[in-house]
């Protein structure tokens, strides 16, 4: 298991937190996302982690309408 932070802007309540949960969750990969709107963190614990999956997780983040700022 590795573990990842992932710093993200734009998340306002409690309804933002679930909303990256949620995409987060849909990534194989990811096995826990603990998303926290207050300190703009994600704590994400994954299987594997390489380039890809980064982007790929960088990618949904700013589908669901939120900032990644750093990964
Ligand atoms: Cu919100």
């Amino acid at each position: 298991m590795t573990r990842l932070e992932i710093d993200i802007k734009g998340m306002t309540c409690d309804g933002c937190s679930n909303a990256v949960k949620r995409v987060l969750s849909k990534i194989p990969e990811v096995k826990e996302a603990d998303v926290d709107w207050k300190t703009g963190k994600a704590i994400v614990e994954l299987s594997e982690l390489n380039e890809q999956l980064k982007n790929t997780i960088k990618e949904s983040i700013t589908r669901a309408g939120y900032e990644v700022v750093n990964i």
